[in-house]
């Protein structure tokens, strides 16, 4: 164990005995802070150790979105990938049957998901246990994460697996914290809330900054914060991806063993990729999950292409957006839009390139000749 490692342990032991409350709260957070920062310092051994970060494997990216499986050995993550996408992956009673990643493809509405089967991960994967630190960076990648659950296992399972991913920076069905910070090299801290704040203060964030060594920066607080989301904010190198809990094997427990799942669960879907339960209902639900916006193009004088939409990725999506995603310059090109569907206000709207599209709107763009 590295000195790096023994120290986060005896923080996490102080952290735990520590009682939350208003007279500890800035301990408390200088406590956080410093774990984060030592964590990523093992990270960062690790990396270098085995050469590089390790960042998933090698699968060419391809199709509209990505689309990973996470979950223990044999939960199941094999037999789904076959029923989602007909693609053969191995299944067997084994524990880590599948060694590399497996990538399928699942046509729905128009647009190609890409979806990998991963090997399973073990607790501890992010220290390096098993290939757990190669199958959370290929997670990393993924515009939606499965988290694949053995319905006849504990629940703590759940736990133990989001704890690996939070570890390695991936948050879970969680928004990019409203947070602006940026170091200066004078004028002390500027720090402005506007929005009333149950935790965070001037004070407290001078603490948690103190910790980085930073004296002199902005931070304006958009959101009701918590001191984590600041420290996420601060440390860098988070990603928040949408995630649903996919619960497999239901043929094998009671009906009443499910309605407890599925009342303490938000994000809760229950299935059986063996026997082909839930697998439309699993097909719209990764749909709904990637947020993602289909935009048809119309050429000039013909109908639209009601066949292939143009995919993007992100809900709220400008004609900016759109036209990069067509070509790199059309954006030089550009004069305006016409737009048809639920983001214009008539049929059609002339619109410049910082008009909201939203889902299924029909788009022509007019060049500058
Ligand atoms: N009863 C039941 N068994 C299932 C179901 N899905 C998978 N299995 C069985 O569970 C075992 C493990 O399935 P796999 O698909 O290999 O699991 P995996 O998660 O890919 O396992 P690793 O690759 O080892 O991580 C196999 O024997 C499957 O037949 C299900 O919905 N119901
Ligand atoms: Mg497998």
């Amino acid at each position: 164990m590295s000195d790096a490692q023994r120290r986060i342990m005896d923080i996490e032991v102080e952290m735990a005995r520590t009682q939350k409350n208003k007279a500890t709260m800035s301990h408390l957070c200088a406590l956080k802070a410093r774990l984060a920062a030592l964590k990523r310092q093992v990270i960062e051994q690790q990396n270098k150790k085995s050469g590089g970060p390790g960042e998933g494997f090698e699968v060419r990216a391809t199709g509209d979105a990505r689309v990973g499986f996470i979950g223990f050995p044999s939960v199941g993550k094999s037999t789904l990938l076959t029923a989602l996408t007909g693609v053969y992956s191995e299944a067997a009673d084994y524990e880590f049957t599948t060694l590399t990643c497996v990538p399928g493809v699942m046509t729905h509405d128009g647009a190609r998901i890409q979806i990998l089967d991963l090997p399973g991960i073990i607790e501890g994967a992010k220290d390096g246990k098993g290939r757990g630190r190669q199958v959370i960076g290929c997670a990393r990648t993924c515009d939606l994460i499965l988290l694949v659950l053995d319905a006849t296992k504990p629940v703590t399972h759940k736990i133990l697996i989001e704890k690996e991913l939070h570890g390695f920076g991936i948050r879970l069905n969680q928004k990019p914290p409203e947070i602006y910070f940026k170091k200066r090299d004078r004028g002390g801290l500027n720090f402005q809330a506007l929005v009333k704040q149950s935790v965070l203060n001037k004070d407290l964030v001078a603490t948690i900054l103190r910790e980085y060594k930073i004296t002199h920066a902005e931070i304006i607080l958009r959101q009701d914060c918590t001191e984590d989301q600041l420290i996420d904010v601060i440390e860098g190198n988070r990603v928040y991806i949408p995630c649903l809990h996919v619960f497999n094997k239901i043929d094998k427990v009671s009906r009443q063993e499910m309605e407890i799942f599925a009342s303490k669960l938000p994000h809760f879907l229950p299935i059986s990729g063996a026997l082909g339960w839930n697998i439309d209902v699993l097909k719209n639900k990764i749909w709904e999950y990637m947020h993602l916006t289909r935009i048809y193009t119309k050429p000039k004088g013909d109908m639209p292409d009601f066949t292939q939409p143009v995919i993007l990725r992100n809900y709220k999506t400008s004609v900016k957006d759109f036209c990069r995603r067509i070509h790199k310059r059309l954006m030089d090109e550009f004069k305006h839009a016409l737009v048809w569907g639920s983001s214009a206000k008539h049929f059609p709207q002339i619109v410049g390139s910082g008009h909201m599209l939203e889902d299924e709107d029909v788009i022509q763009v007019v060049k500058r000749i």
